[in-house]
């Protein structure tokens, strides 16, 4: 049982019908929004849809995860993504900007390691080469770390994960911007892998010597996250 990884929130329920508050072995508070959370946290009692309207959230087989109390917020005019580490020309990317780089778009299924999946979803955003073109990667550098605006979540992968043909850092999901819930306004994509490693609000990308332990990683899992591949399977 040593290698047991402690365990995700087994299985929260689907936005704005119940309700999930779990705390992880390590002490980690998990809360996967709720209408009535965010409702009793906001201190308003507006009925269910308006508040799942409020935040964006489409309830068609998604689970919101989160693990700090509020969600990051973005705003279009002061946002800007930075690109750090080993990198010749750190940058800070508006996002306008952002969306003038090349355009990537694939349709894919999405895989929690909890077991719950999302089939068909339809991603666009920037693949990390084009991202990271003006920055100049250095030739020591050999993963990539991402941070999000929601602390303390980080997650990794190597450069040659992150430059798998579907992957990308995401802001558009199903034809609309990402939402806030989603990690507005971009998430990392890549489908060959656990949900865990999709780091949501990204507000830095370092570029690094190797990959480290992210978030769930931290917490048990695989580093490498392959769906069908990685030590998911604890259930
Ligand atoms: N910042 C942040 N990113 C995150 C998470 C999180 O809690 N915080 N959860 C991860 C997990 S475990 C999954 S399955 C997906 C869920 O994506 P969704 O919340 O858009 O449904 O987000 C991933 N990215
Ligand atoms: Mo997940």
């Amino acid at each position: 049982m040593e290698n047991t990884p402690t365990p995700l929130p087994p299985d929260a329920r689907p936005y704005g019908r119940r309700t999930f508050l779990g705390v992880t072995a390590a002490g980690l508070t998990s809360l996967v929004w709720g209408a009535p959370v965010w409702n009793a946290l906001k201190g308003v009692t507006k009925p269910i849809t308006n508040a799942a309207e409020s935040l964006g959230v489409v309830p068609d087989g998604w689970r919101i995860y989160t693990i700090a109390a509020t969600m990051p917020r973005f705003d279009p005019a002061t946002w800007r993504l930075r690109i750090s580490g080993l990198v010749d020309h750190p940058q800070e990317i508006s996002y306008a900007e952002l969306l003038e780089l090349p355009r990537t778009e694939h349709v894919a299924d999405f895989h929690c390691v909890t077991g719950w999946s999302v089939p068909k979803v339809h991603w666009a955003g920037v693949r990390f080469d084009d991202l990271l073109a003006a920055a100049g990667l250095q030739k020591q550098a050999k993963a990539l770390t991402f941070v999000s605006a929601e602390k303390p979540y980080t997650d990794s992968l190597t450069l040659q994960q992150a430059r798998l043909p579907k992957v990308m850092l995401a802001y558009e999901m199903d034809g609309k911007p990402l939402t806030r819930a989603h990690g507005a306004p971009v998430r990392v994509v890549i489908p060959e892998m656990y949900g865990y490693k999709n780091t949501k609000w990204v507000e830095e990308i370092v570029a690094a010597p190797e990959p480290i332990s992210g978030y769930w990683e931290r917490n048990g899992y695989d580093v490498d996250a392959w769906v069908g591949r990685s030590n998911g399977n604890w259930s």
